[in-house]
């Protein structure tokens, strides 16, 4: 990193947060705080680096997957969604055929199937987790990373069963992992704001807490660019800073950036790439018991992606074969998201980083090194 410290014009705040993160010290939540209200891009850019090369050296990592998202029927209204049958003109509910034909249509050299939707009123539990077991049936090396703990908490109250019980049988039917889905915002008071009704806070916690305590991995993500401060933003990933403490089982976290189109909360602009190589930066700073920082492309597109790599980025998701509606209903620019190998590996590459293809549990399956 800069060697000479003294040689930068920065506050005094500045300069102790740089010195611990220089010295692979953790920052408290104030410190947290200052990075995100006074360091300017260039600083944060070096301090993220710094993090991530100690973590994951040069390397970036993606993944061969693809999605399936079994209904966007959903009981639920939250305010950012553009995706339920409530806002969008459009509304399905796959048959448990339709979702095998999907599985079979997909590439044979996909590791891994990303799962989630909205939450019918009219699926339980054992329908879900037959769901993975007929998936597994038919393709029995992919990876089934199933349900947000949205979905999860309203199978499992459905059935009166405790979270470890419903946990029990769904990692029984084979569920390999958890996404990091619903966690927007863990602040009780914005959340209220944006998503009244969902899954608590200390639900959606208690919910990964125990999948980590029966040897499930997850990830955790965090709706960024509302109605939210610095401040919740840090709340939010000091709550998961905590949590990964105990567990050590969340793969990644992944910033998700609040798109505007066609929701309740269109009135708000949203946020610029600016905003979003700063937050990359930050969180990667700041949770140091976090391996991966993962950019979700299809949400901020292949650019800023590019970018984020310089950033504190080091996982770049997938190929996702045009398999998901949440982020295109919601006015993402790519309307069809799909990369190939190929182009994670230029896209890397073009940033002087190794490529490096992965399976869902981040063993490497192959260095792109020449
Ligand atoms: O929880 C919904 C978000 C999430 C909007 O674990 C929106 O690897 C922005 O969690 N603008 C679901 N975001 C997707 C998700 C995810 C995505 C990629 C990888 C992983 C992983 C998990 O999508 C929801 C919500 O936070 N979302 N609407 C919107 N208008
Ligand atoms: Fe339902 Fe998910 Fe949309 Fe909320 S974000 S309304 S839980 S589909």
């Amino acid at each position: 990193m800069i060697n000479n410290i003294d040689k930068i014009n920065l506050s005094q705040e500045l300069r102790t947060v740089f010195g611990k993160v220089a010295s692979d010290q953790r920052i408290s939540a104030d410190e947290g705080l200052i990075l995100f209200k006074e360091a300017d891009l260039g600083l944060l850019g070096t301090l993220a680096n710094h993090v991530s090369r100690k973590k994951n050296g040069k390397q970036v990592c993606f993944i061969r997957n693809f999605h399936i998202e079994p209904t966007n029927i959903c009981i639920y209204n939250c305010e950012f969604c553009s995706y339920s049958q409530r806002v969008s003109d459009i509304a399905w509910d796959f048959s448990p055929a339709e979702i095998l034909t999907k599985v079979s249509e997909a590439d044979s050299n996909v590791r891994e199937v990303h799962i989630t939707g909205g939450v019918h009123p009219h699926h339980d539990i054992h329908y879900y987790g037959k769901m993975i077991q007929d998936i597994k049936k038919l393709r029995p090396q992919i990876h089934v990373k199933a349900f947000s703990a949205i979905e999860i908490d309203y199978m499992i109250k459905k059935a009166e069963l405790s979270f470890m019980e419903g946990l029990e049988i769904l990692k029984q039917y084979g569920l390999d992992s958890i996404p990091g889905g619903g966690a927007e915002i863990f602040d009780e008071e914005i959340r209220a704001k944006i998503c009244n009704d969902k899954t608590s806070t200390a639900n959606w916690l208690e919910i990964h807490e125990t999948a980590h305590n029966l040897g499930i991995l997850s990830n955790a993500t965090m709706l960024y660019g509302h109605l939210e401060s610095y401040h919740h933003r840090i709340d939010h990933m000091l709550r998961l800073r905590d949590l990964q403490d105990r567990t050590a089982k969340f793969s990644s976290f992944i910033p998700l950036k609040f798109k505007n189109k066609n929701n309740s909360m269109s009135y708000l602009p949203e946020v610029s790439s600016i905003e979003d190589l700063k937050n990359y930066a930050v969180s990667r700073i700041f949770l140091d018991n976090f391996t991966h920082i993962k950019a979700y492309w299809p949400m901020v597109g292949k650019e800023i992606t590019q970018l984020s790599l310089s950033f504190g980025v080091d996982d770049i998701d997938g190929t996702i074969e045009n398999s998901t509606k949440i982020y295109s209903l919601a006015g993402a620019e790519d309307q069809n998201p799909s990369m190939t190998a190929g182009e994670f590996i230029q896209m890397v590459r073009q940033v002087n980083l190794i490529p490096v293809e992965r399976d869902s549990k981040y063993n490497i399956i192959k260095v792109y090194d020449n």
